[in-house]
């Protein structure tokens, strides 16, 4: 198939400068590591490596060099739509190039194929306690399709440079079936449905999902879908969903068990499950003001939540130090199509008003929106109103990202992750040693 083919066409220039990197300038330095770093969660310190996307602090997510708008511009999309098809950029995420209409509908194509999720899996879903949570629900989804890991079948039969392949085989079936799996986890725990879910090839992956999550605005819903899936797809390696499947992937676990363990990092409050927490702190204000409040109230408001101990869910950012282009994306889409709802309206005034507030505190080095400031509010207008699913839709989106790293970091042969710790005795040492007056 056409991924196959493009990577076996670019592999070997690839490997050459791996090989020229790790042989000839190994010692380097890149950068240096401050004990501020090592007690600090690591920030900043530049030791990943991928060519998949890359987030510039002053420009937010740039995905294989391309920034959203031009992203959303250039890529093929399906005939009467606006947003691009997602096989297309998943083409481009995993290629680096765009592709043509045929290219991006033969990856589309590709996942109808591929998209039947086998009865165990239902009989799995189904058999959960109702009130487990639908991130639960996703990760044990995809542990449960481990069994059918080409990757994990073939690895003491083939030789290392093929591991690629067999890991594209498990990107392929993994990504074609979250569409079903996600809509399915939606449809059986607030609708008590559990009619298995089938994929129309003729429709494309958004419109597919869009279908079977059976949403009134279909065709809106479907390029919306489209939009979140392209957004959340990924930022770089370092944040806790792409860093775990990165790291669970080093010790050569398959897709599945690295792609599962992704989800459960993205389930943390501080990553994935933000965006319930900013449409819940939005609707609050909405609630306790019987409306969209005036400027002074929204203000008052968002002090009383810091003087309260609490963060202001959907700002700020470990890395940007911009409004984040995802923000402003999904503030376009909405505004093009429904500008006068009353939450975009308050989203648009917490753009406005929340940004002074923690300027003022004087904390948040990023005092500006993250993807997770709006992205809660467009599903609720499409009449998707349960908060806590709305990180699997995120799971969704960010599959295609590290789906593609992970055939990356298999084909160029990435090594296990495995770097050092101290002890806080050794690193007081290291402080002591540091303020002696050089001899
Ligand atoms: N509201 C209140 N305080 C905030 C804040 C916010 N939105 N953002 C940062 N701060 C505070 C931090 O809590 C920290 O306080 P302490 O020094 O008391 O610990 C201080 O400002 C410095 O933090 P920072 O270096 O600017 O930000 P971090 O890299 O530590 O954290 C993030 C980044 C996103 C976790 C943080 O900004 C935050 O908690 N935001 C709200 C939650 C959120 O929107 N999460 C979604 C992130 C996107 C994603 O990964 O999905």
């Amino acid at each position: 198939m056409i991924l196959h083919e493009k990577i076996s066409a670019q592999l070997p220039a690839w490997r050459e400068r791996i090989k020229s990197l790790a042989k000839e300038h190994a010692d380097v330095v890149v950068d240096h590591v401050t004990v501020g770093q090592v007690v600090g969660g690591m920030r900043d310190i530049k030791s990943l490596l991928t060519d998949v996307s890359y987030v510039d602090p002053a420009h937010g997510i740039l995905f294989r060099g391309m920034p959203i708008p031009e992203v959303l511009k250039k890529l093929p999309k399906a005939r009467g739509n606006k947003i691009p098809l997602v096989g297309g950029f998943y083409y481009l995420l995993m290629i680096g190039e765009l592709p043509t209409k045929e290219q991006a509908e033969e990856v589309e194509a590709e996942w109808a194929k591929r998209s039947e999720v086998p009865d165990h899996v239902y009989k799995m879903l189904k058999a959960m306690p109702k009130e487990t949570h639908p991130m639960t629900l996703f990760s044990q989804a995809v542990l449960a399709l481990q069994g059918r890991s080409v990757f994990a079948s073939r690895y003491h039969s083939m030789k290392k440079d093929a591991y690629w392949e067999a890991a594209l085989e498990d990107a392929l079936d993994l990504t074609a079936k979250l569409p079903i799996i996600a809509a399915y986890i939606y449809r059986m725990k607030y609708f008590g449905e559990t009619k298995k879910l089938k994929y129309n090839p003729k429709l494309d992956y958004g419109a597919n999902f869009s279908k079977m999550m059976g949403v009134a605005d279909r065709k809106g819903y479907a390029e919306l879908a489209r939009l979140y899936f392209i957004l959340h797809s990924d930022h770089e390696s370092g944040n806790v969903s792409a860093h775990t499947m990165h790291l669970v992937g080093s010790a050569l676990s398959d897709p599945y068990l690295s792609f599962s363990a992704a989800l459960n990092g993205l389930a943390g409050p501080l990553h994935g499950l933000a965006n319930q927490e900013c449409l819940g702190w939005l609707l609050d204000v909405y609630k306790q003001f019987g409306g969209v409040p005036s400027r002074d109230d929204l203000y008052k408001f968002a002090w009383d939540t810091l003087n309260s101990g609490h963060v202001i869910p959907g700002y700020g950012h470990a890395v940007l130090r911009v409004p984040d282009p995802r923000y402003m994306a999904q503030l376009e889409f909405a505004k093009a199509r429904f500008p006068q709802d009353d939450l975009i309206r308050l989203a648009e005034m917490v753009f406005d008003v929340v940004p002074t507030v923690l300027k003022e505190q004087g904390k948040a080095k990023n005092p500006a929106p993250n993807v997770d400031a709006i992205s809660g509010t467009l599903q609720y207008y499409y009449g998707v109103r349960d908060f806590d699913f709305y990180t699997v839709l995120f799971g969704v989106g960010r599959a295609l990202g590290v789906t593609c790293n992970y055939v990356w970091a298999r084909a160029l042969g990435q090594p296990l992750e495995r770097p050092k710790s101290l002890t806080t005795k050794m690193l007081e040492d290291v402080v002591a040693k540091a303020s002696q007056p050089a001899q």
